[in-house]
């Protein structure tokens, strides 16, 4: 933990935006880290942002993303290492456009890579492909996982082994044109006073390859038990969903999209009822906030991204680390990402 403590030591005074910590790579931008411990190594695999010139909207068009790069680290602020192409656009045969947010699993010495693409409609769904190595190269899956659609995949391995996999989005992540079960040319979303809409979990058949069953809404209650409401902007889903679990309790962490925030919720029960609990994140450089939470060698830490290498481009985000605290009754301590 000393060199990442040099790390922030010499990056304070020396950034314009005041960062805590600096970007893990340099070389390349790196969004949306969802890091996981396979074989005692951190591997974190990101989004990898490029200036593809599209002009920015409210659906994300300007995210183009067009291939994965993994990271790796043996200890924490410790080298990094980026492994180049795990996975590329063109090696996907129903490829349309936009490799949002990965995820990755491991299960019998084989690895598995979840990502969020359009299709050839403009519609997102969600690809696995495998690999016999956590970095890569991996082999798509011919057809997208049946069933599937939004983005932002997060694949949680609970204790007995099993693998759940947590999705959805809204506004760009298109969540919101599903509420019928089928694809809708047409947003749909909740009245501000009703029930937002809840991100999706499914569990994860043997094959990793595929759900078992149907997915289902993972509710996220508030203080008095009620379902957060849609119109409830500081609290409701987004996107971005991950889960952990610390102490025997699950935590869902999210992101709260136009409000910029990361928040989470706890349960006894992976599948919910969640209950609100509070920050994690406040707002970082750029819009976007995207994060995950792992333990690695006895220590927790939030994986988070910013757009300060950039100076503040949205789209060219950059991967950083911090060490993540709890209380005593297992809230977690905000992480204050900026000197004051
Ligand atoms: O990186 C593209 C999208 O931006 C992700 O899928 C969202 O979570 C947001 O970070």
């Amino acid at each position: 933990h000393e060199q990442q403590d040099t790390k922030n030591a010499e990056q304070k005074g020396l950034d314009e935006y005041g960062s805590k910590s600096l970007p893990l790579v340099s070389n390349i931008y790196t969004a949306d880290p969802s890091a996981h411990v396979f074989d005692g190594k951190l591997y974190i695999y990101p989004s990898h942002d490029y200036e593809a010139g599209i002009p920015q909207n409210d659906n994300g068009d300007h995210f183009a993303m067009r291939d994965y790069h993994i990271l790796s680290m043996d200890e924490a602020g410790g080298d990094v290492t980026e492994h180049g192409v795990a996975l590329s656009v063109d090696d996907v045969p129903w490829a349309g456009r936009q490799m949002w947010a990965p995820d990755a699993a491991s299960k019998n010495g084989q690895y598995y890579l979840y990502f969020p693409l359009k299709d050839q409609q403009d519609i997102f769904r969600i690809g696995v492909a495998k690999s016999g190595s956590p970095v890569g190269p991996f082999i798509p899956e011919p057809e997208p996982m049946a069933g599937s659609f939004s983005m932002d995949p997060a694949v949680f391995e609970d204790d007995d082994q099993q693998h759940y996999l947590f999705f959805g989005g809204i506004w760009g992540g298109q969540l919101q044109r599903w509420t019928k079960d089928e694809y809708s040319q047409q947003d749909d979303y909740p009245a501000d006073d009703a029930p937002a809409l809840m991100p999706k979990a499914v569990k994860l058949a043997d094959d990793m390859l595929s759900m078992d069953g149907n997915p289902q809404d993972i509710m996220i209650l508030d203080e008095s038990g009620e379902p957060i409401k849609q119109g409830d902007l500081d609290r409701r889903f987004f996107e971005a969903a991950w889960v952990h679990k610390y102490q025997g309790n699950y935590y869902l962490s999210y992101s709260t999209g136009d409000t910029h925030k990361i928040v989470y919720a706890m349960s006894e029960n992976l599948m919910g009822p969640y209950t609100f609990k509070g920050v994690v994140l406040d707002p970082v450089i750029g819009w976007t906030n995207h994060h995950s939470i792992a333990e690695f060698q006895g220590k927790w830490y939030l994986f988070y991204h910013d757009s300060t290498l950039s100076k503040g481009q949205t789209h060219l985000r950059s991967v950083k680390m911090a060490e993540l605290e709890y209380n005593d009754d297992g809230t977690i301590v905000p992480y204050q990402a900026y000197y004051p």
